[in-house]
């Protein structure tokens, strides 16, 4: 009997859900950086396990958003948990219950959705302190199950999987079995850029930052062309992107051409383009380039 079903990761920023996503779908779908709100709208894994299918979905960490962008974001993952058959909440068990995991604790107590809670990076937190964790979090939450594990190093993670395999419910299986995303070519492109824009640049930049896939041209050669805009708030942000004599960009455009690479398999020919558009945060267009629904729009 084959299985099939959603199962959305969600957590506060930071918590390790996009690190999990790549480390159970043994591939790198979903961008990830040291900083909070990496990921900024729904990410689909796809993991066959035995007869199961197991349709992983990554989510916007959830905080107290602000602007148009934030709130998108943030809205992008309660549909996702809405969505789904399961509901992971990841916790940063060195970080522990912060205030951030409360406010979500509070929203899921009121669901009827079955809920399981999975402590990451137990690699770097001490054994005495997960059980009083576990503990405050179940007093706070009716979760069905409890894991731990470290998303980074791959400890405990098989276990996630088997159970899961065993908890989404029968039904035919929804993608092609060799199928590990659905997500298009031109925005993994996009996404990798904006990855080495988390990594390489600081402070406001990256959230002044949004990506954009101009031209996506396949050549006879089987190399592809590609070409995608930064999108920055201000114009300082534009000259720190750019940096002396242009080396931070060059240097952006080196790291996300070799990940695309990988990602795509296939010789990549990057060529990015950073134009100062203020207000992009707030604008619908930007929102729905990224695949996020306008949160102003019923
Ligand atoms: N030590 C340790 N670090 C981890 C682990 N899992 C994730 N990290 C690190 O935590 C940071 C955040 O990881 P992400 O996967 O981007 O976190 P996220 O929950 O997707 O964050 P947002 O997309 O911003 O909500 C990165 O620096 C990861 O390398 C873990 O198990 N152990
Ligand atoms: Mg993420």
């Amino acid at each position: 009997m084959t299985r099939c079903g959603f199962v959305a990761i969600v957590g506060a920023p930071n918590a390790g859900k996009s690190t999990l996503l790549n480390r159970m779908a043994g591939a790198k779908l979903s961008i990830v950086s040291p900083k909070a709100q990496t990921t900024r709208f729904r990410v689909l894994g796809i993991l066959m396990q035995g007869e199961a299918q197991i349709l992983l979905v990554d989510t916007p960490g959830i905080f107290a958003p602000r602007r148009k962008l934030d709130r998108a974001m943030v809205a992008a993952a309660w549909t996702g948990a809405e969505d789904a058959d399961l509901t992971v909440l990841l916790v940063d068990a060195r970080a522990g219950l912060t205030d951030q995991v409360r406010a979500i604790t509070a929203r899921l107590k009121g669901t009827k959705r079955r809920t399981w809670l999975v402590l990451n990076k137990v690699d770097i937190c001490t054994r005495e302190s997960l059980l009083p964790l576990t503990q405050e979090l179940h007093d706070l939450v009716r979760f069905e199950e409890t894991y731990m594990l470290s998303a980074a190093n791959g400890d405990g993670v098989s276990d996630l999987i088997a159970a899961l395999a065993a908890a989404v419910p029968p039904g035919p299986h929804l993608y092609p079995a060799d199928d590990l995303t659905d997500i298009p070519d031109r925005l993994m492109a996009a996404e990798m850029v904006r990855e080495q824009v988390f990594l390489q640049t600081h402070e406001e930049v990256p959230y002044g930052t949004t990506v954009e896939t101009e031209s996506f041209t396949e050549r006879a050669d089987g190399s592809v062309r590609i070409d995608v805009t930064i999108y920055v708030a201000r114009a300082g942000q534009k000259a720190i992107l750019i940096g002396d004599g242009g080396s931070k960009i060059k240097a952006i455009g080196q790291k996300a051409r070799i990940a695309l690479g990988q990602a795509l398999d296939r010789t990549v020919h990057l060529f990015l383009n950073v134009k100062e558009r203020s207000g992009w945060d707030e604008e619908g267009a930007r929102l729905r380039a990224i695949g996020l629904d306008d949160p102003d729009r019923g």
